[in-house]
């Protein structure tokens, strides 16, 4: 299969990340998406293809203006206020300091702003934030056009990842959410149904939010539970859907610690669901994070088990794009990541 790539992701490159209480080195960075590069290339798994430019259209059909714009410009306020560091929100509109029946409200300033977009304080803007994101939502597209038009799988190797931003907020390393881009532009291209199968360690709250009333994509996200795991507040296995969209998500939370048997099992539940739905394409969430070695999950799956999760995948018997998610254990994400990718390839 084909890999959708470019460097523009290189201009996320963050300082500082607020980490358990901690001020660290961002996890998510640059060498990640150079490294699976890298492997695609040693295993020769197809050509490395370029971005198309799509424009915003394919973006604003999934996320509000106001953020989009926001991503775009707050950098430009951030410095204009005076700061040049790290743009990171310190306050945050819950939902109890409303009186009731009162929405949440845009203010002005820009530290206002970072809280009022932001679900975390983990995720800096820096100048080149809105290119590299832009960037990144493009391979997406491109990808899903390979997909489109006959391909049977691709990978887009998107970076910064997307899902956890939801229509109206980005956190959790995430700005715009590549995967719900993707599966909204084969929509629109005319698929009726199309599944969203999120294997990253995390729950994908950013795409459960965005098709959480609407029944033409099923969403279904694999993830540690968030009883004990970011993002903490969603992510629960009664959550399956409002309205229209009762009963078309799905989330398969499991316990820190959790080995490639148990994985398997929430895996077959998955891929059922998807068949179950009639999906006509798929489109896979595709973190590494689930690693045994990764530095801030809990998982324990090891190199080969990716490789089942590949050939899992393939079990669908679905046109596949694959999204770049998470992965922090670096010098084993190209391996892992590949080694999915192969799965599917042979199974
Ligand atoms: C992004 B992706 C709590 C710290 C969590 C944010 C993690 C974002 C993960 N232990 N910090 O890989 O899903
Ligand atoms: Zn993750």
């Amino acid at each position: 299969m084909h890999t959708v790539y470019s460097e523009e992701h290189r201009h996320q490159d963050g300082n500082v990340e607020l980490f358990e209480g901690k001020v660290v080195k961002p996890h998510e960075c640059p060498r990640r998406a150079e490294i699976v590069l890298d492997r695609v290339k040693a295993e020769k798994l197809g050509e490395v293809i370029g971005l198309r430019d799509f424009g915003l259209d394919p973006i604003l059909a999934v996320h509000d203006r106001g953020l989009v714009e926001f991503l775009r410009d707050g950098w430009d306020e951030w410095v204009k206020s005076g700061r040049t560091f790290d743009a990171l929100p310190h306050v945050w509109p819950v939902p109890g300091l409303l009186p009731p029946g009162k929405q949440r409200q845009a203010p002005h300033s820009i530290d206002g702003k970072l809280g009022y977009y932001a679900i975390d304080a983990g995720t800096p803007i820096v100048a080149g934030t809105w290119r590299a994101v832009y960037a990144s939502a493009q391979v997406a597209v491109t990808g899903q056009r390979l997909v489109a038009t006959g391909e049977r799988a691709a990978f887009a190797l998107c970076r910064p990842p997307g899902h956890h931003a939801g229509s109206d907020f980005y956190g959790g390393y995430c700005f715009l959410n590549n995967a719900a881009i993707a599966a909204q532009a084969f929509r629109d291209a005319g698929a009726k149904r199309v599944a969203i199968l999120d294997v990253d360690y995390h729950h994908g709250n950013g795409t459960q939010q965005i098709f959480y009333e609407r029944s033409d994509v099923l969403t279904i996200s694999l993830h540690a539970d968030p009883k004990q795991e970011f993002p903490y507040f969603l992510g629960h296995a009664g959550e399956r859907g409002f309205g229209a969209g009762e009963g078309y998500h799905l989330n398969l939370p499991l316990p820190w610690g959790t080995e490639w048997p148990e994985y398997e099992v929430a895996m077959d539940e998955a891929v059922k669901g998807i068949i179950a739905h009639g999906a006509e394409v798929l489109v896979v969430s595709l973190g590494l994070d689930t690693f045994e070695q990764d530095p801030i999950s809990r998982f324990k799956l090891q190199h080969e088990d990716y490789l089942r999760m590949g050939e899992k995948i393939a079990s669908c018997d679905l046109p596949t794009l694959f999204v770049m998610e998470g992965g922090y254990a670096v010098d084993a994400l190209g391996v892992n990541t590949v080694n999915v990718l192969k799965g599917f390839e042979a199974g």
